[in-house]
């Protein structure tokens, strides 16, 4: 089989390449390890920047986003027993869209197939071959088929774990990577919202995060240890410690009920470089992860798709050039908003060694936030999503 470009992974990066290569009539297969089902069921991302709904609106796969997605105009951040609210609207002219990532998925996945475009679910043995020549290909079994895809671009959309990146040959790309000493205990609750805004907490007991999906579906978050199970945590446990580490008057208003998800995610701070190894492209997660306090992690994967789509339509259309900087244009948005995301993670996380000088620096950053319009912008410009330069 042959086709323009080799996408890896239906993940949202992969799915939505797919769908702007598409529009721009650059013929493209998606192949993919896991079923449908089990690609949608994975809970994750929650905050949308209006640089990702529009690329979603170009794509033309809004329309739900826009019907049932929760547009919101500012965020709160809780320390010291109170909640304080960052004017995101007021102070940047822009706002979030809450809508989560498996809609968006499910949305893209629909475009897909109503477009009639080849996807392949469920392939075995994926490997990448002869991504430093100009005859690239994609080779992979299916019922027990060996199947190849000759292409001219691979896409590797492939996620962290993935194949992409770990066929790059360990001299031509540079990893860097940091671990945080926790992670994040999420529930998934029909239950409404605690507060129509996102809560970020820091406590002494550690971070929470109240999110939601929509009026009647709460997304929440407790940091955790490394070690800890999800066996380990029951609903019970799980409701009673989020109160705890709420004031008490939002904690009075928590909802409870039964977790129809619960899982716990490491965090993780990682970016290869460069994203180009010949025909080979890394996208999204296969090149870069944040710790989700930013909530950047598929804005991130939007923003280099957007590049990456951009430089194949011009490529497609005779201009070679804009293939060159794909990596280098994707790497600059990417450092920063790692930056950012770091900067939220320390900002509002317990870490196991900190001595009392580091938490009274962290009490004193919050502190010096909330009274500094220009520290607020700062936060709010980022949480926003910085421009597509
Ligand atoms: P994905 O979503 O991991 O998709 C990769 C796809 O590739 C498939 N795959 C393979 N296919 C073929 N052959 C192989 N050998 C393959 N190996 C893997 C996988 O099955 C999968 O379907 O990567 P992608 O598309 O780059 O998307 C990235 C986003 O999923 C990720 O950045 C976000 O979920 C991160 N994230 C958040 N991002 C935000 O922008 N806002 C948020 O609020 C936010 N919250 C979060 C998050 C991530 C979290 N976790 C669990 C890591 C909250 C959490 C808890
Ligand atoms: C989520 O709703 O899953 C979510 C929201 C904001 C974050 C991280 C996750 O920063």
């Amino acid at each position: 089989m042959k086709t323009q470009v080799a996408i890896i992974g239906a993940g949202p990066s992969g799915l939505l390449l797919g769908q702007l290569l598409a529009k721009s009539g650059i013929s493209n297969t998606v192949i993919e390890q896991r079923s449908p089902d089990y690609v949608l069921g994975r809970i994750r991302a929650g905050v949308l920047e209006q640089t990702t709904v529009d690329l979603l609106d170009t794509a033309g796969v809004a329309a739900r986003m826009h019907q049932e997605g929760l547009p919101h105009d500012g965020v709160e951040l809780c320390f010291g027993g109170e909640r304080h609210r960052i004017d995101l609207l007021g102070l940047t002219g822009k706002r979030v869209m809450v809508y989560g990532q498996t809609e968006v998925t499910r949305d893209l996945m629909a475009a897909r197939s109503a477009a009639g475009l080849s996807t392949v679910y469920q392939a075995d043995e994926v490997a990448v071959h002869d991504f430093d020549s100009a005859s690239p290909s994609v080779s992979y079994l299916k019922d027990r088929v060996r199947h190849t895809v000759q292409a001219d671009f691979i896409a590797g959309c492939d996620g962290f774990h993935g194949i992409c990146r770990a066929s790059v040959p360990g001299a031509a790309i540079s990893l860097h990577e940091k671990v945080y000493p926790f992670g994040w205990l999420g529930v998934l609750a029909d239950v409404p919202p605690v507060s129509p805004e996102l809560i970020y907490v820091q406590h002494e007991r550690g971070f929470a995060l109240c999110s939601q999906r929509s009026k009647a579906r709460s997304r929440y978050y407790l940091q955790c240890a490394l070690s800890d199970e999800v066996a380990q945590w029951s609903d019970e446990a799980f409701w009673d410690e989020l109160k705890r580490r709420l004031p008490q008057a939002t904690a009075a208003q928590l909802q409870t009920g039964p977790a129809i998800e619960k899982s716990i995610a490491p965090l993780r701070s990682f970016v290869a470089e460069p994203m180009r190894f010949g025909s080979l492209f890394l996208v999204g997660d296969a090149a870069h992860i944040v710790p989700p306090t930013g909530a950047k992690g598929l804005n991130l994967a939007a923003s280099d798709v957007a590049y990456l789509w951009q430089a194949m339509h011009s490529y497609y259309a005779g201009k070679h050039s804009e293939i060159e900087h794909y990596s280098a244009r994707a790497l600059a948005r990417i450092w920063k908003a790692e930056r950012f995301s770091w900067w939220m993670t320390s900002l509002m996380h317990q870490f196991p060694d900190a001595g009392s000088f580091a938490q009274k620096m962290q009490r004193a950053e919050l502190d010096y936030l909330l009274g500094s319009q220009a520290a607020m912008t700062v936060l709010a410009e980022n949480y926003v999503g910085l421009p597509l330069a």
